[in-house]
């Protein structure tokens, strides 16, 4: 219960701001500059880490490296700025991202209005007031008008709850929450969940350090090599002058990384041809043969499948022992429609005599025991144990805030059969909450830093034109929130992802609804359709005077 003066009965005052943001990721610290610095507003960013960083933050275990070439992956909205940083390598590694955010936060002076250190473990929207209030961990509160979620799309780890992991004597780590300090897996027996796209950056690591390596792995995966460098500025591309030609190549491809080469068809194609390309696009590295190779290599199963054997026929080559290579070899599944995975060395680490991979689809893990893991077909001693098992992707970094809206609604009732919103930035019965690359917006498959900024933008002016308008709030209608959930599902329909179980769907967490959870026709048709509610008269939204 609030009164005027923003204080609530039997807990201390709050401290009034405008806006707060959780999260100081690459989407904390823009929206902070956009609020502050170019609207004047009084804005704070609430961060858990002790550290700027976000995602680059926690995400610190060897091999942690961007799969988009660092030019691409990095802000644009400042020119100075990328003239003043230069990236070492073609796919920046997660310490020189990391810097690159320190910089940044340095840059523009934002770490005076960021509150690192702290959690968010509420949020209530206060309908008298049309503000939030939000609590913190450490027994602070603010009261503000807007609360901006910049909490990223892969920030809250999921560890499957395998018996026994309790009485595990040895030291266990989730990818996604990796030590400060790094850790020694020296003279170790180290046992790996998973074999996504952690798993294949790390492994190769791990497997040099530790005395053996056991990989645990349920579901191949399709990966194809990075084709990592030293950055060659003969390539070009962050040059003075050559950021707008950037940007505007970025925004003209689907995924926001520029493959200007991209064939619109491989139907009807000959195989000699197409498997040609596909060469081609492999050693071109990176997301080549994904998303540059051809236009309809996510619609079309048949070309699916025949990418899908260029690359089967390629781990064969990699791979020594032909019993491992068929059990790293993914079969039924169309390639690309899990989260496509770049590797440097995955495969070839299966060659060495300290790693055993091991089928746990076949032989399901029974229970972690206190020396190891113990699968329906072995046991296996272990000293240290990770999880590279993945996230509750979009939602679940957003329901631990446990953010109530009108009628004080939890989120996570709200969205009880699955998550529903507007353009992925607003939700009904949520007012004056933003959701930066929320689920339902291009987010996780489209260039983060580009979607971050196009959100925060989009934002910001829409705030800007709250405050100009004296307006008290601004929430999505049911009814724009239904149509753009039909519209999300229809563009999906047509594609081959949803036939597949992935953390898109939220298929990876037991229980999730499944609910395909990204905007799927390309960056550029996205910033249209936001540009065009807004010229609409912010079609869609309730806007409530003052
Ligand atoms: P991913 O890509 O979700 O991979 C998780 C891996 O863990 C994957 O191989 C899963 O197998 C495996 N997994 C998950 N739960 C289990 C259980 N219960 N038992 C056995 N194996 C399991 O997560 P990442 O962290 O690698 O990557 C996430 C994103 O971060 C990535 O896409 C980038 O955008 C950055 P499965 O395939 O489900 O059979």
């Amino acid at each position: 219960m609030s009164s005027e003066n923003g204080q609530t009965a039997g807990r201390g005052a709050a401290d009034h701001v405008d806006a707060v943001i959780v999260g100081a990721g690459f989407a904390g610290l823009y929206m902070l500059h956009r609020l502050r610095d170019k609207l004047g507003l009084k804005a704070e960013v609430i961060e858990a880490a002790t550290g700027v960083g976000g995602t680059w933050f926690w995400n610190r275990y060897p091999g942690a490296r961007c799969d988009i070439q660092s030019v691409h992956y990095s802000y644009a909205f400042s020119e100075e700025l990328q003239q003043e940083w230069t990236w070492s390598e073609k796919y920046a590694a997660q310490p020189e991202i990391l810097s690159y955010l320190n910089f940044v936060a340095d840059r523009f002076d934002l770490r005076r209005s960021i509150s690192l250190g702290t959690r968010v473990t509420a949020a209530t929207f206060d309908e008298a007031s049309n503000s939030w209030d939000v609590e913190t961990d450490r027994g602070r509160r603010l009261r503000a008008r807007y609360v901006i979620s910049a909490v990223g799309c892969l920030s809250a780890g999921h560890v499957p709850s395998f018996p026994g992991v309790e009485a595990f004597a040895g030291k266990t780590y989730h990818t996604g929450r990796w030590p400060v300090e790094g850790v020694d897996f020296t003279g170790q027996r180290v046992g790996i969940i998973g074999t996504g796209s952690t798993a294949i950056q790390t492994i190769p690591f791990i497997a040099q350090q530790a005395s053996h390596l056991t990989v645990f792995q349920r579901s191949a995966t399709y990966a194809t090599p990075l084709g990592n460098t030293p950055s060659d500025p003969a390539e070009g591309g962050d040059g003075p002058g050559e950021a707008a030609t950037r940007l505007a190549m970025e925004w003209e491809s689907w995924a926001g990384v520029p493959f200007p080469r991209i064939r619109p068809s491989g139907k009807g194609v000959s195989a000699e041809e197409r498997t040609a390309w596909f060469e081609e696009c492999w050693a071109q590295g990176g997301f080549a043969l994904w998303g540059g190779s051809y236009a309809d290599l996510l619609f079309d199963p048949e070309l699916n499948e025949a990418a899908a054997e260029f690359i089967r026929a390629k781990i064969k080559q990699k791979v020594r022992d032909p019993a491992v290579a068929e059990l790293l070899t993914p079969r039924g599944i169309p390639y690309g429609t899990k989260r496509p995975v770049c590797e440097t060395g995955f495969y070839e680490t299966f060659n060495r005599d300290n790693v055993t991979l091991v089928d746990i689809k076949a032989a399901p893990i029974v229970e972690i025991t206190a020396t190891g893991l113990r699968t329906a077909a072995a046991t296996h001693e272990l000293d240290s144990l990770i999880f590279a098992t993945g996230f509750d992707a979009f939602t679940g970094a957003l329901f631990a805030m446990n953010i109530r809206g009108r009628g004080g609604k939890r989120l996570q009732d709200h969205w009880g059969e699955g998550p529903r919103n507007y353009l992925g930035l607003s939700i009904h019965g949520f007012p004056n909450l933003f959701t930066i690359t929320g689920p339902f917006s291009p987010s996780v498959l489209f260039n983060m830093p580009r979607g971050i900024e196009q959100h925060c933008d989009w934002i910001a002016d829409s705030i800007a034109a709250m405050e100009r308008q004296n307006l008290a709030s601004m929430e999505a209608t049911a009814e724009a929130e239904a149509a753009w959930m039909a519209e999300v599902k229809a563009i999906a329909d047509m594609t081959l992802f949803p036939t597949t179980d992935s953390w898109y769907l939220g298929a990876n967490i037991p229980g999730k609804p499944r609910v395909f959870m990204v905007f799927l026709a390309g960056g550029k048709r996205y910033k249209e359709i936001c540009d065009e509610v807004v010229a609409d008269n912010y079609r869609g939204f309730a806007l409530s005077p003052a």
